[in-house]
């Protein structure tokens, strides 16, 4: 193969005229025209002068098109770094220059906001709507619908994905051709997906699980999808009768178990149902069966190491549990300090190995080594314990990271900005159970002696350059935070104070 991953994902379709996209208004699109507006962007991206290994940063709404960039970046070699349409232009600076991206794709309407960015960083700016107009589309729409594949392996890089971590700096994850690959050939047939499917897909195509999980299973199947701008009841409702599948955050399941038109006979047809980004409560669990009959399968996974585990297809899905690692994948729980395995039952760090673990963050190697053992056993933050039968279930966080609707949520970043406030002495950010979101996020301040926040003020401030879903819902003011004998902010007692203000 010249390159695996445009070969097995896209290149085997190239001629197809089977259904690859069901759109919204009620057209849709082949396999075959969908690469052939891929190859135009692929030659594109060649003729500005981007070369193999070059990134591209891509922050636009979802759209064939935006997924078009994918396939035409592994078409051209190019390493695909897509964005949240919800960072703020602060945020997407970052990401720029951090990557050394030659070329930012970005809508119209956000154009005037990043072109000093990208000027400043020495990048070009081009524009990509969803409606598929912009100056990309354009310049793309004159060049040859087919384009000659470049050469790569399975050890060159395919994406960067950004994490944020605890230090409220992003870090840019590096996954291979091989990374991606792999785990979705390990998921397509642990969840059976052929090319009889169709996957109703209203998640983001910025994260791995709306772009790895979902379309690339769907890719190596030759399966179809149903393919949303985003989540939206009547249209989740309106798409599930032609739906087999569906993937989604727990958000997603709550949100339909709340809606009376989401029965039984809407779901009878369907082959399967999955949950993953954040914990899935027993309690939906046990609603949705009793509600449609099906299981949901939860697994587990990470934008570093894609999915690491999965509840089985047959066998019990077990609420709780985000089921046993994948093929391929070593799953271990371990004392956080010295790294030794713990035994069976007890509850620890777990670390994964595998062909899904991703290959460092990019331009720091000191922040590699400290997640990425020397063996290659990666450090997820995440606390598990293994049942008797083999079921991992995670049981809390060794990482101080809220996760809202799917989205993760640092809370060092917001509070680096809030302690940059007017007359804020410290901070502290935590997450607290919220019926819709999951987590939702609330700051804790501290005034400096003699001082009146105005917390209107701060809010509207550090809007300015933090994305909406990150920023807190709610702020209070406390004349010291709690701590312990060595001085640490004791988040939970926090946590436990403000637990029920959102229920
Ligand atoms: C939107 N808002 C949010 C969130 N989403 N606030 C907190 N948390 C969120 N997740 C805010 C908006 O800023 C807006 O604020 C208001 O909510 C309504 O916005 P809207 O766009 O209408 O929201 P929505 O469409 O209802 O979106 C909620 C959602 C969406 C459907 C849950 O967030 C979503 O699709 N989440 C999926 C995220 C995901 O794909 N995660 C996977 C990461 P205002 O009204 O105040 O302006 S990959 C991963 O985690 C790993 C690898 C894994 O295992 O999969
Ligand atoms: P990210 O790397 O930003 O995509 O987020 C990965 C994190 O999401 C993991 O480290 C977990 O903390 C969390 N996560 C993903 N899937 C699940 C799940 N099924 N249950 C609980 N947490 C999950």
């Amino acid at each position: 193969m010249t390159n695996p991953l445009y070969d097995t994902l896209f290149g085997q379709h190239d001629q197809r005229s089977a259904i690859f996209l069901q759109l919204p208004d009620g057209t849709t699109l082949t396999y075959a025209k969908f690469l052939e507006m891929a190859a135009q962007y692929a030659g594109y991206l060649t003729e500005v002068g981007l070369n193999a290994g070059d990134r591209v940063a891509v922050q636009i709404e979802k759209s064939p098109q935006a997924l078009a960039v994918y396939a035409a970046c592994a078409q051209a070699g190019l390493v695909f770094l897509p964005l949240n349409t919800a960072y703020t232009a602060d945020e997407t600076a970052y990401f720029v220059e951090n990557s050394g991206s030659g070329i930012v794709l970005c809508d119209d309407f956000k154009r005037s906001d990043l072109a000093p960015i990208v000027k400043r960083f020495d990048a070009q700016l081009e524009t990509l709507n969803a409606d598929g107009s912009g100056s990309f589309a354009q310049h793309a729409a004159s060049l040859p619908t087919a384009f000659e594949t470049v050469t790569r392996s399975e050890a060159d890089l395919a994406a960067f994905l950004y994490t944020s971590g605890t230090t409220g700096r992003s870090k840019g994850a590096m996954l291979s051709q091989a990374n991606l690959l792999s785990n979705a050939q390990a998921l397509r047939e642990e969840w059976r997906f052929t090319s009889d499917d169709v996957l109703l897909h209203a998640l983001p195509i910025f994260h791995t699980h709306g772009l790895f999980v979902a379309s690339n299973i769907t890719l190596l199947a030759g399966a179809q999808m149903i393919f949303l701008p985003k989540f939206d009841l009547d249209q989740m409702i309106a798409g599930m009768p032609r739906a087999t599948t569906m993937m989604g955050v727990p958000t997603f399941y709550t949100r339909l178990l709340g809606d009376e038109r989401f029965t039984q006979d809407l779901t009878n047809h369907m082959r399967l149902f999955i949950s993953g980004s954040a914990p899935l409560l027993p309690e939906t669990h046990a609603q949705f069966k009793d509600r449609t009959g099906h299981r949901i399968l939860e697994r587990y996974g990470m934008t570093e190491t894609n999915m690491n585990t999965s509840n089985p297809y047959d066998g019990e899905r077990r609420a709780g549990t985000v089921g046993f690692p994948l093929p391929g994948v070593e799953l271990k729980i371990t004392e956080s300090q010295t790294g030794a395995t713990l035994p069976q039952g007890e509850i620890g760090e777990i670390e994964v190995r595998g062909p899904n673990v991703f290959q460092g963050y990019w331009q720091m190697p000191e922040k590699t080594a400290e997640e990425l053992r020397s063996d290659g056993f990666f450090i997820t933050g995440d606390l598990g314990q293994i049942d008797a039968d083999g079921y991992v279930s995670i049981v809390g966080r060794n990482k101080d990271l809220i996760i809202s609707g799917g989205y993760n949520i640092y809370p060092k970043e917001i509070e680096l900005l809030l302690d940059d406030q007017e007359g804020v002495l410290e901070s502290a950010v935590i997450g607290v159970p919220h019926a819709d979101f999951g987590e939702s996020v609330v700051g804790v301040l501290v005034a400096m002696p003699g001082t009146t926040l105005d917390l209107e003020a701060i809010l509207s401030n550090i809007g300015k350059s933090l994305a909406r879903f990150k920023q807190p819902q709610k702020l209070f003011v406390l004349s010291e935070l709690p701590r312990n004998s060595m001085g640490k902010v004791q988040k939970k007692a926090l946590r436990e104070q403000y637990s029920t203000i959102f229920q």
